[in-house]
């Protein structure tokens, strides 16, 4: 671990992973500023933090604090290219990530899991078949945790993780330099965020950095049956896939006659549990069963602890999640469907006539490559934002109604469904435009729907 006494440091960002990384630093011994362009009335409270010596410079970014810093650790909201890292860069000053700083403050080996989805499902699958297995383990990162916070309470010893498994973000993989994790999972590429990155390459990038650090002792594991994983995978000699079919290596996992399948290093096949025994939903979810068994056992987990864990595993709020049938009307909150590739997943693992809820807070998607999956949709709602571009893309594929609000759409789906159709909120879009997050869209379906009850 760098020696971080009296290092003069600047956390750029007061939400959870800047005042997570400013706490981790002061208690190495670091002299830290916070700063955050938000003013204090919108932030949260920091008096622990400022009576532990930390000092906070809220409301803007002082050009002063560049000469006073050795080193700025950004926060993941914050693009390398935003005006406060762009100016600590020109000041010949290092910016590091949350995620960097973590990784050098710990010995505990880490897992990590990145993709466009399906992240925070395999991060939590794969702690619970680690916690099932005896592990100690904490789940941490993207998925709502920062992974500062954990090892600053490991420092301060409340407590003691054997295994860190971490889900990480395009805009925390950005940001990486040294940190690879022993356990790397790469699920699957599709264009997101790319408001944020600019163009799908860069995106790619951002997210293939992490596998691109793994060195010889490192295990890769990567979803097979994304082919621009397939084609762009950085070489790793530790390489294991994880498909819908055996991809006839060892180890891998994968799907045989409706069982998920772990063969280990030495070629033996262990049965994990039956496709029908998960209680999530859809094809994509047996693959994320599969890529949480496989970096489970390599890490140390036994197959029946996976099959344990998986047999329980009740499935992430607002994912594919089913909020209740209403005059036999299926009602689905996948609010977190916030991108084109998550819309199509849930789309592809309903067999039922859809009312699909499309719209927020558009990330400069293309929303045509929801076309070949429109098959069984009677009727799109659209919502926020992003209608016009919605509509536009869909053109006259299926029927299309403005409904501008989640309680018009709500009302419009089930006013035109029958029995056994569904009513899918899996918006392909942010939730920004009316909502704090996609948790509080999710609910306000949720309270839709439960209202009608
Ligand atoms: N800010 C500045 N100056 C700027 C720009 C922003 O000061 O020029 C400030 C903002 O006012 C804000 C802070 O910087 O206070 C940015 O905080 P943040 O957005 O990084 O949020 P955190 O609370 O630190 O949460 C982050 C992740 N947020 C993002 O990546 C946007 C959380 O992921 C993550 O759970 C948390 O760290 C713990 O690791 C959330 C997310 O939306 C869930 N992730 C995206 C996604 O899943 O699609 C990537
Ligand atoms: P992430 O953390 O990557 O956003 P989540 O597990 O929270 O992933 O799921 C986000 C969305 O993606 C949900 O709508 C979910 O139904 C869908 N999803 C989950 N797993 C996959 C997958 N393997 N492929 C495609 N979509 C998926």
């Amino acid at each position: 671990m760098p020696a971080w006494a009296g290092r003069r440091v600047t956390v750029v960002g007061a939400g959870r992973s800047g005042t997570a990384a400013a706490d981790l630093l002061n208690l190495l011994g670091a002299i830290v500023v916070v700063t955050d362009q938000r003013r204090p009335g919108q932030l949260g409270d920091f008096s622990r933090l400022e009576s532990a010596g930390i000092r906070f410079e809220l409301g803007g970014h002082p050009e002063s604090l560049w000469q006073e810093t050795e080193l700025v650790v950004g926060s993941p909201g914050i693009a390398p290219s935003a005006p406060p890292l762009a100016a600590a860069r020109a000041q010949n000053v290092p910016v590091i990530s949350e995620i960097e700083l973590a990784a050098q403050c710990t010995n505990v080996p880490a897992l990590a899991i990145t993709g466009s989805n399906g992240k925070s499902t395999v991060t939590a699958m794969t702690g619970a078949i680690l916690n099932a297995s005896g592990r100690n383990t904490e789940v941490c990162g993207n998925i709502g945790v920062s992974w500062a916070g954990l090892v600053a309470d490991a420092i301060r010893g409340v407590a003691d993780p054997d295994l860190y498994v971490l889900e990480l973000s395009s805009f925390q993989t950005e940001t990486i330099r040294d940190f690879h994790p022993r356990w790397c999972a790469l699920l699957n590429l599709s264009a997101d965020h790319l408001d944020r990155h600019g163009d799908f390459n860069s995106y790619a990038e951002a997210k293939l950095r992490i596998a691109a650090n793994c060195n010889a002792e490192d295990w890769l594991i990567y979803g097979a049956d994304d082919q621009f994983i397939r084609e762009n995978l950085p070489a790793a000699p530790r390489a294991v896939p994880f498909a819908h079919a055996d991809p006839s290596e060892s180890p891998s996992a994968f799907v045989r006659d409706q069982n998920i399948i772990w063969r280990d290093a030495s070629g033996d096949e262990h049965r994990v549990l039956a496709v029908a025994d998960l209680p999530v939903l859809g094809s994509h979810n047996a693959l994320n069963a599969c890529a949480a068994t496989a970096l489970a056992c390599l890490a140390g987990a036994t197959p029946g602890a996976a099959r344990q864990a998986l047999a329980e595993f009740r499935g992430l709020p607002h994912r594919s999640e089913l909020c209740a049938t209403l005059d036999g009307v299926l009602c689905i909150n996948d609010s977190k469907a916030t991108n084109v590739g998550a819309t199509v997943a849930a789309l592809r693992g309903l067999d039922a006539p859809i009312w699909l809820i499309l719209g927020g807070r558009d990330k400069d998607s293309d929303f045509r490559q929801l076309l070949p999956h429109l098959g069984n949709v009677r009727g799109v709602l659209l919502v926020g934002e992003a209608t016009d571009a919605i509509a536009e893309a869909l053109g006259d594929a299926v029927p299309v109604q403005r409904c501008e609000t989640l309680e018009t759409a709500v009302a419009a789906g089930l006013a035109g469904s029958q029995p056994a159709d569904a009513l899918l909120l899996a918006p392909a879009c942010t939730s920004f435009d009316q909502y704090s997050s996609f948790e509080a869209r999710g609910e306000h379906f949720r309270t839709l729907i439960n209202d009608r009850l």
